[in-house]
C-alpha cells in the first residue's frame, strides 16, 4: 500500500478539478502517493480562468530540490508550465532526473482560456520534447508542436511523427477535439511500434480535467511499475471510469469522479 511515488508538477486549479488536484486525485485512487511542485497558481470554477499568478523561479526549483533530495521519485508528469521561464526551470532540473517523464503539454483549457503563452511553444519543442518518455498533446497542442494542421487520422499519424522527430521517446495524440475520434487516440514511439487506443465514447459534458487525469493516470501506472503501453491502456480504463462518474458542481463543465 503507497509504497510508490508519482510526481506532479503543474498548476493550482482552485476549482479542484483540473491541474495538481486532478493529478493528486488520480494518483490517490490509484494508491500512488502524490507529490506535487506548483508551477503557477490560478483563479478559476467552472466556466472562467479569471487569474493566474506564476511562482517564483526560485520557489519552484527549491520545490524540485526538496523532494529529490529525500523521496524516490518513481515517475513524474508535467501539467501548466505557463511561460518559456517556467519550461526552462524545469527542463533543466528533470533532465537530471533518469525516471519516466510524462509531459502533458497544456496549453488552452476547453473552455478556450490559455494556459501557455504563445512564445513558450518553441520552448517546449526544444527544452521538454528532448527529454520526454512521453508526450500527450491533445488535437490542439499537436497541431501547434508540429505544425500541422489536423483533420482526419492521417493528419494525426503525420503530427505524431514529427514529434517524435522533435526528440519525443514516444507520444499520444488524444483525437478527442476531432468530430469523429472521440475516445481514440494515437500512439508512436521512437522504435516505430504505434497503436490506435480506443475507449467507447462516454458522452458527457462533465469532462474539465480529463487530459490532466489520463496523463496522471499514465503516470501513476509508470510508477507502479507498468510499461508504457500497458500503462497507457490500463489509464484509459481508468479514465473512461473517471468520465462515467463525473459530475457537475458550477454552470460550466464539471470534474470527473476519481474515486473508483
Ligand atoms: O486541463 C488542463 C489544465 C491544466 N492545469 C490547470 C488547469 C487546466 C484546465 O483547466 O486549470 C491548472
Amino acid at each position: 500500500m503507497y509504497s510508490k511515488i508519482a510526481l506532479s508538477i503543474g498548476g493550482s486549479d482552485s476549482g479542484g478539478g483540473a491541474g495538481i488536484q486532478a493529478d493528486l486525485r488520480t494518483f490517490m485512487s490509484l494508491k500512488v502517493h502524490g507529490c506535487n511542485v506548483i508551477t503557477c497558481v490560478t483563479a478559476q470554477n467552472s466556466y472562467e480562468v479569471k487569474c493566474v499568478e506564476a511562482v517564483k523561479s526560485d520557489t519552484l526549483k527549491s520545490q524540485l530540490d526538496t523532494l529529490f533530495s529525500d523521496f524516490d521519485i518513481n515517475a513524474l508528469k508535467t501539467g501548466m508550465l505557463l511561460n518559456e521561464r517556467i519550461i526552462n526551470d524545469t527542463a533543466s532540473k528533470l533532465k537530471h532526473y533518469p525516471i519516466p517523464r510524462i509531459i502533458d503539454p497544456v496549453m488552452v483549457t476547453r473552455t478556450g482560456s490559455r494556459l501557455l503563452e504563445d512564445s513558450a511553444i518553441n520552448a517546449y519543442r526544444k527544452l521538454l520534447l528532448p527529454i520526454a518518455d512521453l508526450v500527450t498533446p491533445n488535437i490542439f497542442e499537436a497541431n501547434l508542436l508540429s505544425n500541422i494542421k489536423i483533420r482526419n487520422n492521417e493528419d494525426i499519424e503525420d503530427s505524431a511523427k514529427n514529434i517524435i522527430e522533435l526528440g519525443a521517446k514516444a507520444v499520444l495524440i488524444k483525437g478527442g477535439g476531432l468530430k469523429d475520434m472521440k475516445g481514440k487516440d494515437f500512439y508512436l514511439d521512437s522504435s516505430g511500434r504505434r497503436n490506435w487506443f480506443a475507449n467507447k465514447f462516454i458522452n458527457t459534458q462533465n469532462t474539465h480535467g480529463s487530459g490532466c487525469t489520463l496523463s496522471a493516470a499514465i503516470c501513476g501506472y509508470r510508477a507502479l511499475g507498468l510499461e508504457l503501453m500497458d500503462s497507457i491502456a490500463k489509464a484509459k480504463i481508468f479514465i473512461k471510469k473517471a468520465l462515467e462518474n463525473s459530475y457537475k458542481i458550477g454552470s460550466g463543465p464539471g470534474p470527473l469522479g476519481h474515486f473508483q
